[in-house]
């Protein structure tokens, strides 16, 4: 397994619209188990493929406290989704920037699992607004595209900034 680099915002392949995956094979369980290992080190409660410069609709999350629940949702579709919730948002991609995102309260999504079978869910609270925040990324939108423009501009800036300083 190995640990990648995770692209920073506004680094423009954050805004690639992500492509189904075909078929659950070797590759795609490799790609798995690196994102897993780069979600965990960083440290994270999501990834979505899109971050690590890979373009296929692959997701994995551990809400757990133990971090040993790891969740895959593969060509992930939100089929129902009720109510709004506010919550303060972070992201890999955007270190150090936190800002509250509205959001559906409660989602209802189909996904294949690693094994490749179909799994249809509930969720609400933090998982339900973390597919929501994973599910984004897969369409190529960053969280930090629910806020205004002047704060996106001093957000990029701050990257920017930092980019330049850790050359
Ligand atoms: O996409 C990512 O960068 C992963 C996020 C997942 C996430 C974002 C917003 C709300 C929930 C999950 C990272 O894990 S950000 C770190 C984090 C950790 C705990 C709670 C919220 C954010
Ligand atoms: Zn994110």
């Amino acid at each position: 397994m190995s640990i990648l680099p995770i692209l920073h915002y506004p680094d423009e392949r954050l805004h690639t619209k992500a492509k189904p995956v075909t078929a659950v094979d070797d590759s795609i369980r490799k790609l798995v188990a690196d994102m897993a290992e780069t979600m965990y080190a960083a440290p994270g409660i999501g990834l979505a493929a899109t971050q690590v410069d890979m373009h296929l609709r692959v997701i994995v999350m551990d809400i757990s406290e133990t971090h040993d629940q790891l969740l895959t949702l593969i060509n992930p579709v939100i089929i129902k989704a009720e109510g709004k919730a506010e919550r303060e948002e972070g992201c890999l991609s955007v270190p150090g920037i936190y800002e509250p995102v509205t959001r559906a309260a409660r989602i209802m999504v189909k996904y294949l699992n690693i094994e490749g079978k179909e799994v249809t869910q509930e969720a609400e609270g933090l998982i339900g607004v973390c597919i929501q925040h994973e599910m984004d990324h897969l369409e190529g939108k960053v969280f930090v595209e629910y806020l205004s423009r002047l704060k996106q501009g001093r957000i990029k800036l701050k990257m920017k900034k930092r980019a330049r300083e850790t050359m």
